[in-house]
């Protein structure tokens, strides 16, 4: 559980499954109930983050290595944390945040190989007690991923992630399922290859299973 009065929701998975695209719609949903409800996002979700997330995906810390690319995420996450999520969850907040904690695992961890020793160390320090209590993993195969992530991109250039070859992509995939699996009470694995609508009544559906104030917020309104 969150340590504060809120409820924090993240939004996971491989390149163009949908978080972005379902994080917006998680968040129209809940505040169309009347709720509070922050959309927010990692790398960034703070001045400070943002500006650590520039340098990431520019592909300027690349060279440093992948620590020191888990050390730059952690720094962001730290001020994410601070600045935005717990000053959410403290007034009671239903916080959506697309990536988070299992970006790190899978992309640092599983997919570069940084010790997974480390990982939890730096996830203990900089997240604490504020763990997500529901994190929604979007599957989707990898070619349909990637190319969805083109079409959005239009004529801009590749970010240092979206670079990599299709052989990562489908080691991210297997990754995030694996991660899942170990949290099955907080991760649940949903099919993100749908229509984006479809997509958006199934990830309602478990929401609203899983946080009584939106079933109570929501009485007389629609399902
Ligand atoms: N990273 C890391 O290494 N370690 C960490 O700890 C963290 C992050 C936190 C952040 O990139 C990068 O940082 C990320 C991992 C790394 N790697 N990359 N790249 P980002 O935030 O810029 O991008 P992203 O998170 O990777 O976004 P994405 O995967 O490219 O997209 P998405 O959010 O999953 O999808 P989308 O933007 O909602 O949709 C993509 C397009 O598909 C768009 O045109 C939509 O309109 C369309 N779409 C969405 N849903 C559908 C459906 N259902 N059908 C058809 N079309 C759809």
């Amino acid at each position: 559980m969150t340590a504060g009065q809120g409820s924090f929701i993240t939004l996971e998975g491989g390149e163009g499954t949908g978080k972005s695209t379902q994080a917006r719609r998680l968040v129209d949903r809940i505040a169309a109930l009347g709720l509070d409800a922050v959309a927010t996002r990692e790398p960034g979700g703070s001045p400070r983050a943002e500006a650590i997330r520039d340098a990431l995906l520019s592909g300027a810390i690349k060279p440093l290595g992948p620590v020191a690319e888990a050390l730059m995420f952690a720094a962001a996450r730290i001020d994410h944390l601070d600045a935005t999520i717990r000053p959410a969850l403290a007034r009671g907040a239903f916080v959506v945040c697309d990536r988070f904690i299992d970006s790190t695992r899978v992309y640092q961890g599983a997919l570069e190989g940084v010790d997974p020793a480390l990982l939890a160390g730096l996830e203990r320090v900089a997240v604490g007690a504020t763990v997500p209590d529901l994190t929604l993993v979007l599957d989707l195969d990898v070619a349909t991923g990637l190319a969805r992530a083109r079409s959005r991109r239009g004529g801009a250039a590749a970010d240092r992630f979206e670079r990599e070859a299709e052989g990562f992509h489908e080691g991210l995939r297997r990754a995030f399922l694996a991660n899942a699996e170990q949290e099955p009470e907080r991760c649940l694995v949903v099919d993100a290859s749908g229509e984006a609508d479809a997509v958006a009544d199934t990830l309602w559906l478990i929401v609203r299973a899983r946080f009584p104030a939106l079933r109570r917020a929501g009485q007389g309104t629609r399902p």
